[in-house]
């Protein structure tokens, strides 16, 4: 989907037919970045009251204002539920927000990064520096890439995995099937936990159904965590969560001050809330 066409009047239109009969809109008052890499339509825009903004194909995948509330969650929410993650790998999220918020756990000794398009990447590194400092860390080791294959290729290596896919739509859409969960499961240590991107329990429930059967029926545990987060369809996004062992909806452990105190979003509270859903989404998900 080229996205010139979304632009009009200074202001960016998000359409998408995964959310039919609905838009969004973000006043910009400059486009930074626009071209078409081998894989997707890449934009990137200052805003006039959000920061910059990162585009994929026309769709939103952050802005500099409310980014902190989705990488923070899905990066804490499985790595505090984990009594002490050392090997993490993570899928997708070439702008480093994931990354970012990796880097703050001092048990983690190294973090497996695979991405599909490099150009996502660079260009994060080019116009989003508070999230691409997310890849300066030496524990990093960067694989460019199809994420599906990487992780068929892994027996047992991670005690953590975090996929931040864009939608099931595109580059993304292998991200969203059971052979992949399959292969996430394999790929994780015994007592490991697989975090994903979990659209919206209001405007995508087929999707949650999907993962949470496919994770039910993969996993000793199972939830499912949601993101208040206003520039996402319909205010807020969820995390698909699968565990090998350690309960998901609380932190392991303590959580150290050190690493609170450069918190916005994240608390042992938030992430225990997360996990009480509205009674349409706990009856939907009964049913399974
Ligand atoms: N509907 C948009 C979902 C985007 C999820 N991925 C965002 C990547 C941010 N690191």
């Amino acid at each position: 989907m080229e996205n010139q066409d979304q632009i009009k009047d200074g202001w960016f239109f998000e359409t998408c037919p995964l959310w039919p009969g609905m838009g969004f809109s973000l006043e910009i008052e400059k486009i930074l970045y626009h071209k078409k890499s081998r894989f997707q339509h890449i934009g990137v825009y200052q805003t006039r009251h959000h920061g910059k903004m990162l585009a994929l194909d026309g769709i939103i995948q952050l802005t500099e204002s409310d980014e902190f509330a989705y990488q923070e969650m899905l990066a804490h929410v499985p790595l505090f539920a984990h009594p002490r993650p050392e090997q993490v790998l993570v899928i997708g999220g070439g702008d480093g927000g994931i990354l970012r918020e990796i880097c703050r756990h001092g048990s983690v000794k190294t973090i497996d990064f695979c991405e599909i398009d490099e150009e996502v990447i660079r260009v994060s590194k080019e116009f989003l520096p508070s999230l691409a400092c997310g890849f300066d860390d030496p524990r990093i080791r960067v694989h460019i890439g199809d994420g599906h294959a990487f992780v068929l290729e892994k027996k047992k290596e991670y005690d953590v995995i975090i996929v931040d896919s864009s939608d099931p739509i595109g580059p993304g859409d292998v991200l969203f099937k059971k052979p992949f969960y399959e292969g996430l499961k394999a790929a994780l240590k015994p007592g490991g936990i697989v975090a994903t991107q979990g659209e919206s329990i209001f405007l995508h429930q087929e999707c949650v159904l999907r993962l949470a059967k496919i994770t039910k029926e993969l996993f000793i545990k199972q939830g499912y965590s949601c993101i208040m987060i206003p520039t996402y369809p319909g205010g807020n996004i969820g995390i698909c969560l699968g565990s090998l062992g350690p309960d998901l909806n609380k932190p392991a452990e303590p959580v150290p001050d050190q690493i609170q105190d450069q918190l916005k979003y994240y608390t042992p509270e938030i992430h225990a809330a997360s996990f009480v859903l509205p009674h349409f989404a706990k009856q939907m998900l009964a049913r399974l």
